[in-house]
């Protein structure tokens, strides 16, 4: 085993119950609950703040597709009935002042080592602990290693040919400047027509002189209808906050008990009424018209029809028959993850708004003047790569993390990720990850696989140390046939059906599986039979 040169082999210079790798939502609240057990914790964090996606995707238009009032934590019922969220889809700085706010009512901040990026995390077999390093010489060891490190926190950046030699600004959604960006009067390009691009196209229209569009693959994209939070909808759900967390705990994503997926195949119904229903939704505006019927992602006709309305009301907002075609997505409905948009669409029909097909050719060149596609040059001031992420693996696969023997992390996971729950990797002793691979991390409400994986965490913790447990570690047996039942349950939706990054097609070169565990609820009650069984599949030492 030989240490890279980004880890020195400096002795440890601190030691605590428990490293925590990130200070996003997952990582707060890991620190919060790690002190009421009465251990010893510090969090290492790459950015200088707290609120991990909220802190970096601070893009124009960035906000979260899940509404406020349920992409909140639950876990203090006074800090949910003092919050307000002034917007029914609550915009990124409300949701990063809200994690700070966090952070500062539970006084989290002196146990953060902020603007300090983690390299490498080794094991320590006789001594049964982990030594973390990071990029400012700390080595600290830990009995616990928990990664929060996020699903979506290592951006995809592709290596387009003369990336480097543009003359002006580049920036990436997923690491946007801390200070404005004003694109009054440029003009600029955007690479990418996913969520963040979708979000933020039609806030840069608005400023721009110029703006042309380079999308490989055109996406679904719903209406948000987003509005001030009304008031008395709030009062409803802070009446009975726990009764509507618990709703939302029995949906198959953990979120919108308020308007849940119709349990009807849309072959039970007639044309009129499969219209009614989509309509009803589309005016609701977000996610849930995925739920519009309960055989969208499973069966393909249902899904067809389904795609079929959706691009014709593209064809009502999009003026230009050949742009409105562009625009309309061709692959499955809902296995690229849907966007949810304000203007999006209408947004084509400006003069000043270009859409440039690159679905063949790609982006040939970035050249000192703009972008090169279809043999053509785009001169542009700005370019914004809206390319998104090595999702759910990359920012794990970034630290050099050595289990039992000195095995690493990339190697075990390089045909792919292998996690038994979603919560260890065999081989990895008492190293957790919060929404890792196979579980069902980003096909739900994200707070809430946050909070149901860090009170498993901290029971089974709390449970070693009841029982003088020394180490838990995944069974290869019980990984084995947990990644086989993720598969399964994949392989039976349509979900696999297109070149989405839950699969990680969308990084050259990266091993195509399917990632997250679609459903939260089925989850969530094996995770609590598993612990219930005295921790099922994994081998605990005295
Ligand atoms: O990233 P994406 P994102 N050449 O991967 C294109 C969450 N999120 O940052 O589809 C040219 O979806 C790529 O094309 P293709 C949400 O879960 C949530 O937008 O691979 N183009 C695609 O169009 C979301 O799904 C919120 O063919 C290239 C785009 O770049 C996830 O984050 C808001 C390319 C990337 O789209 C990621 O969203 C924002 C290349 N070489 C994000 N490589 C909300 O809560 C990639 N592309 C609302």
């Amino acid at each position: 085993m030989t240490a890279s040169a980004a880890t020195p082999s400096s002795a440890p210079d601190s030691a605590v119950d428990v490293v925590i790798v990130g200070a996003g939502f997952a990582g707060l609240y890991m620190l919060h609950k790690t002190r009421r057990l009465g251990l010893s914790a510090v969090v290492f964090e790459a950015g200088d703040g707290v609120g991990g996606t909220w802190y970096w995707n601070r893009y124009p238009g960035a906000r979260c597709d899940v509404e406020s009032m349920e992409y909140s934590y639950q876990f203090d019922d006074d800090l949910q009935q003092e919050w307000h969220w002034s917007e029914r889809f609550a915009p990124q700085p409300e949701i990063l002042k809200y994690a700070n706010h966090v952070a500062d009512r539970f006084d989290l901040r002196r146990d953060i080592r902020f603007s300090t990026r983690v390299m490498a995390a080794h094991f320590d077999e006789s001594a049964l602990r982990w030594t973390v390093r990071t990029d400012r010489g700390d080595a600290v060891t830990g009995r616990f290693v928990v990664m929060a490190t996020g699903c979506l926190s290592s951006t995809n950046k592709p290596a387009f040919k003369g990336l480097d030699s543009f003359k002006g600004p580049t920036y990436h959604t997923g690491e946007w400047p801390h200070e404005p960006v004003d694109f009054t009067g440029q003009r600029v390009a955007v690479i990418g027509t996913g969520s963040s691009a979708v979000q933020s196209i039609p806030i840069i229209a608005q400023q721009a002189s110029a703006l042309t569009v380079f999308q490989r693959t055109a996406n679904f994209s719903i209406p948000a209808r987003n509005a001030p939070l009304d008031p008395a909808y709030e009062s409803r759900i802070k009446a009975d906050y726990r009764g509507f967390r618990a709703r939302n705990s029995q949906m198959l994503s953990g979120f919108g008990s308020n308007h849940p997926r119709s349990e009807i195949s849309i072959f039970s119904v007639d044309e009129a009424t499969r219209h009614r229903a989509f309509q009803e939704r589309w005016d609701r505006g977000g996610l849930g018209f995925q739920g519009s019927f309960a055989d969208l992602m499973i069966d393909m006709k249902a899904n067809q029809i389904a795609a079929d309305w959706v691009r014709a009301r593209i064809r009502e907002v999009v003026k230009d028959p050949a742009t409105a075609e562009l625009l309309s997505p061709r692959q499955v409905l809902g296995c690229k993850r849907m966007c949810v948009d304000t203007g999006y669409y209408a947004t084509f029909n400006l003069p000043h708004v270009k859409l440039v097909d690159i679905s063949q050719g790609g982006i040939e060149a970035i050249t000192p003047r703009g972008v090169m596609a279809g043999g053509q040059e785009y001169e542009v001031d700005r370019i914004v790569f809206a390319t998104g992420f090595d999702a759910m693996t990359g920012t794990l696969m970034k630290i050099d993390i050595r289990g039992r023997g000195g095995l690493s992390l990339r190697e075990a996971w390089s045909a792919g990720p292998r996690t038994y729950l979603g919560l260890n990797v065999a081989g990895f002793p008492n190293l957790f990850t919060i929404s890792g691979p196979g579980s069902p991390s980003v096909l739900t409400n994200m707070i809430v696989s946050i909070e149901q994986h860090v009170n498993w965490i901290a029971e089974c913790m709390d449970w070693m140390r009841r029982e003088g447990r020394r180490s838990i570690e995944a069974l290869p047996q019980a990984q084995d046939a947990w990644v086989g039942h993720v598969n399964a349950v994949a392989d039976a939706t349509l979900y696999p059906q297109c070149n989405s990054w839950y699969l990680g097609a969308n990084v050259p070169g990266k091993t195509r599986v399917f990632m997250p565990l679609l459903g939260f609820p089925d989850y969530a009650r094996r995770c609590s039979e598993v612990a219930a069984a005295g921790y099922e599949g994994f081998a605990l030492s005295a």
